[in-house]
């Protein structure tokens, strides 16, 4: 029996040290010490012994199982740390790799404008005023001097929600809301969405951007108008840039006026680009009718006004030389990727 012990013993130590994996020594402990185990079958044989006999072979029995509980576990924490040792070393990560940069966003060349054209009217004591972009018809058409009959109101035009309510044309009625709710002097600008009923091509969308503008005081001329527009695109587009005004018809304003901008491929010498006029059409203004004034409970008896409106993709187009405005919608950022 001693010698069976001693051969249990060494069996074991070999099966034990060869052992390469954690199931496998799992293996390994229930054949060696479990129920049906092989020490535990000697164990079972203990009570044919001698009574002389039995204490010392208890006493190596217990021996041979504390040594091979012993070699398990240390054979266990070995296989524990030589696994976790090569999952450290598969882990492993170089920090002096380039980190991957978060890709961060940028504005879009219609916002960064925006911001610009803000940022002038700003530095002039104007106001930024917003307001809805669903309107009643009151606000977008009748206010501004623009009678139910007018072709400006057909529905091959304009996006109707109901017979009165309607996507804002302009945002004129933001300008509309100002003037009835804050006496003057006003002076503010009112960017935003607008929407027509048009097909999409390289330079109309059913969507855009304006940029609308009314100063409304005692003793407004055109004058006003015109030094606040030049400063405008001076500032926008350089301090030799100069502007012209040519007569034209709105029924918000009287006069009004189409306002061109020096062209700043030619400097107004006349090129391709303006087709040899030295000037580019950007824009509309006027003095605000008198009949818009009082419909906003106005005294157009003591007060005058100018007002404008602009387009800003047609800003954003001529500033980055975008032929197609489309690209102004589309957010593909590889041509989003080139403004700052
Ligand atoms: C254009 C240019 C324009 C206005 C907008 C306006 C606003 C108020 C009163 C009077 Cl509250 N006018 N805005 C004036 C002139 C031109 O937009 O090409 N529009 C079709």
């Amino acid at each position: 029996m001693k010698e069976q012990l001693r051969n249990i013993e060494e069996k074991a130590r070999d099966a034990i040290s060869s052992v390469t994996d954690l199931r496998a020594l799992d293996d390994l402990r229930v054949s060696l010490l479990g129920k049906k185990g092989e020490l535990t079958a000697i164990l079972k044989q203990m009570g044919k012994l001698s009574a002389e006999e039995r204490p010392a072979m208890g006493q190596l029995a217990n021996r041979v199982r504390a040594t091979l509980e012993q070699l398990l576990s240390e054979k266990n924490a070995a296989l524990h740390s030589a696994a976790q040792a090569a999952r450290l070393g598969a882990e492993r990560v170089d920090i002096t790799m380039p980190g991957k940069r978060p890709a961060a966003g940028r504005l879009h060349p219609l916002q960064i404008v925006e911001n610009e054209v803000k940022e002038i009217f700003l530095g002039m004591g104007f106001s930024v005023v917003d307001g809805p972009e669903v309107e009643y018809d009151y606000y977008n058409f009748e206010a501004l001097n623009l009678p139910p009959d007018h072709p400006a109101r057909d529905t091959q035009d304009t996006f109707y929600i109901t017979d009165n309510i309607l996507l804002r044309t302009q945002t004129s009625s933001v300008q509309v809301h100002v003037m009835e709710n804050q006496k003057p002097p006003i002076r503010v600008i009112s960017p935003g969405r607008v929407y027509r009923s048009d097909a999409v091509d390289a330079t109309h969308s059913p969507l855009f951007h304006q940029v609308e503008g009314l100063v409304v005081d005692k003793g407004i001329t055109m004058a006003d108008l015109k030094g606040t527009l030049e400063m405008l695109m001076r500032r926008l587009y350089g301090d030799d840039c100069k502007i012209r005004l040519r007569p034209h018809h709105f029924p918000f304003t009287e006069p009004s006026a189409e306002v061109d901008v020096m062209c700043f491929a030619c400097h107004g010498a006349g090129c391709r680009m303006c087709k040899g006029e030295g000037y580019i059409e950007l824009l509309g203004a006027g003095m605000v009718h008198p009949k818009v004034l009082e419909g906003c409970g106005i005294d157009s008896s003591i007060y005058s006004g100018f007002a404008f409106g602009l387009g800003l993709e047609r800003i954003v187009m001529r500033r980055y030389n975008i032929s197609d405005m489309r690209l102004l919608f589309e957010n593909d950022m590889r041509f989003l990727e080139q403004f700052r």
